[in-house]
């Protein structure tokens, strides 16, 4: 039985042609892992630090924790909120829930108890998974929080001195995983960039994953002899998928997870681990391209540097092609679906100047006005798509649905582009009001509804300014009661709401009154969009 609901499906005629291309072969995520167990078993699949686990180890660690979950109680079909860095853990806490059939719900080590609850809720959760430490933050804080409010969730964390159900004592008998799984269903939930408010989340099934980073594979050249070094958060979705750790382990590659993504420690890996391919946000990959020249470490085993999540423009690219020995490939992707690739063969033209075209010829992209009427090559438009691996319905969330799909299904991305004749894409902005900030997503209702909240506030606004190293900042607008108070003050009740601190305004400016000198009534965008231009003609 899949876990889909009915109205989140495909159409029967767009399944046929799926599993008729060889697209949805019918793999599911135990199936995989448990064959490159057997005939890759003593090669090595992940690295963390000093760790390395081999593909028959991952295989055991993941049959251990997946039965001692079953044998918590929990259920095929669970979902498990799993909050890990880049650790040696994550990845057979991931598989072992795989094996068991619980559903994982990837929340990023930034996230908070707001964030936290948010998702735990949303997913109706039944456990939450975590590591102890990581990046000076306690998370057994963060799970005690948690049960305050969800007393009936089970918390299992990894590391040392807490009083919840230990990873490293998990177990169980193996004999009671599933032993079939429907590749149709949902594997997991991955979050939204969300520009309205939380994240939602992203049911994607077995089927559709799988073929999203097994033809990314071929895209981006990698096979059993690669080595992927994950340096952006692990549970993201492009070092996840595009091709990610997961079609790494696809391919009967290995996996490097690396804690930092600073140049010195990233380098000193690559040339440790040989490292062939790297995933990396804009500004990370020009602090490489900066940090490459005067480094005493050898980095020329990698082969491609893979740049997405946010625009790399095309100067940038110029640069990090001159300064780094490797292939540039320019990623632009989506955790609802959609990736975008130029291929590592490309012209400079292309590679330099486009974000890509589709993993799949099936991969159905439209670009319309905003009255839905296609335009024609070349001219901006929104982008929206259906395909083989683009969801057609986020998780429990009826609103976001009516407004993030069209009625025939097709996924509206919020992001306006151009297609050029060869049918490569170019971002040009997007419609919808977040922040990218370095590839890191924030919505602007968000944050103004808890500036909101601080009492000495009358209004907010959050916009996004660009920036020289982020791409993008955020900077709030703020019209105070009375006394306003104090920038560093605004930004603690920001953080002391429980969020990510990426969240936090970088930036805070006082204004008397939001000038709209418009007659009338002007929408939240357009006001933000004129606070924007404003600041932007006044510095
Ligand atoms: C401009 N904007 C981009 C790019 C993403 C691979 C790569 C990235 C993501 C990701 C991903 C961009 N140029 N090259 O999931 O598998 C912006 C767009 C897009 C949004 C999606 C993957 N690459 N973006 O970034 O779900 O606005 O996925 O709609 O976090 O990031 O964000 P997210």
């Amino acid at each position: 039985m899949t876990n889909v609901p009915l109205s989140q499906r495909w159409p029967a005629a767009l399944e046929q042609k799926y599993k008729a291309a060889g697209y949805w072969r019918g793999e599911t995520f135990p199936a995989f892992l448990r064959e490159r167990a057997e005939r890759l078993g003593h090669k090595v699949a992940v690295v963390a630090g000093d760790t390395r686990i081999s593909y028959g180890e991952l295989d055991r660690e993941a049959c251990r924790i997946g039965a001692g979950l079953l044998a918590l109680g929990l259920n095929p079909g669970d979902r498990v909120i799993v909050q890990f860095g880049n650790v040696a853990e994550f990845i057979p806490v991931v598989c072992g829930l795989f094996y068991a059939g619980l559903i994982p719900v990837y929340a990023l080590p930034a996230h908070r108890i707001t964030e936290v609850t948010h998702f735990a809720k949303k997913a109706g959760a039944s456990a939450y998974l975590a590591g102890r430490h990581y990046g000076g933050f306690d998370y057994a804080t963060l799970a005690a929080g948690l049960c305050r409010t969800l007393p009936e969730l089970k918390v299992v964390m990894a590391g040392e001195g807490h009083d919840y159900i230990a990873l490293e004592q998990l177990a169980g008998d193996t004999s009671l995983l599933p032993a079939e799984f429907d590749p149709q269903s949902v594997a997991f939930l991955q979050l939204s960039g969300g520009s309205t408010g939380l994240s939602k989340l992203i049911p994607r099934t077995h089927d559709d994953y799988i073929y999203s980073f097994r033809a990314s594979n071929a895209l981006c050249g990698i096979d059993e002899h690669s080595v992927y070094m994950v340096a952006l958060p692990a549970a993201h979705n492009f070092p996840m998928s595009s091709p990610g750790w997961l079609g790494a382990l696809h391919a009967g590659a290995t996996v490097v997870l690396s804690d930092s993504a600073e140049p010195a420690a990233a380098f000193a890996l690559i040339e440790r681990e040989q490292v062939t391919c790297v995933g990396l946000v804009p500004p990370l990959a020009l602090l490489w391209a900066d940090a490459a020249g005067h480094s005493p470490h050898d980095i020329s085993s990698l082969k491609v540097m893979q740049v997405g999540g946010a625009k790399l423009l095309p100067e940038a690219a110029r640069r990090l092609q001159t300064a780094l020995p490797c292939t540039l490939q320019q990623v632009f992707g989506m955790a609802e679906g959609l990736v975008n690739y130029t291929r590592l063969n490309d012209s400079d033209e292309l590679i330099l100047n486009t974000q890509g075209r589709p993993i799949s010829p099936d991969d159905e992209v439209r670009i319309v006005n905003d009255n839905g009427e296609p335009v024609a090559d070349g001219e901006a438009g929104h982008l929206q798509v259906q395909g083989p691996y683009t969801i057609r319905g986020y998780h429990n969330d009826e609103a976001a649905n009516a407004k993030s799909f069209t009625a025939d299904g097709f996924y509206c991305t919020g992001d306006i582009v151009k297609r050029t004749p060869e049918g490569y894409l170019v971002v040009q902005g997007r419609a919808t009001d977040h922040i990218n900030r370095a590839g890191e997503k924030i919505s602007a209702e968000e944050i103004e509804d808890y500036l909101l909240s601080h009492p000495q506030v009358f209004d907010a606004a959050v916009v996004s300014i660009p920036d020289e190293y982020l791409g993008e900042r955020s900077c709030a607008f703020v019209i105070a009661r009375d006394q306003p108070p104090r920038a560093v003050e605004l930004k603690k009740w920001v953080r002391e709401q429980g969020l990510a601190a990426f969240k936090v305004p970088d930036q805070i400016v006082f204004a008397d009154a939001f000038d709209t000198t418009a007659v009338g009534k002007i929408s939240r965008r357009e006001l933000r969009a004129r606070l924007r231009q404003r600041y932007l003609e006044q510095t």
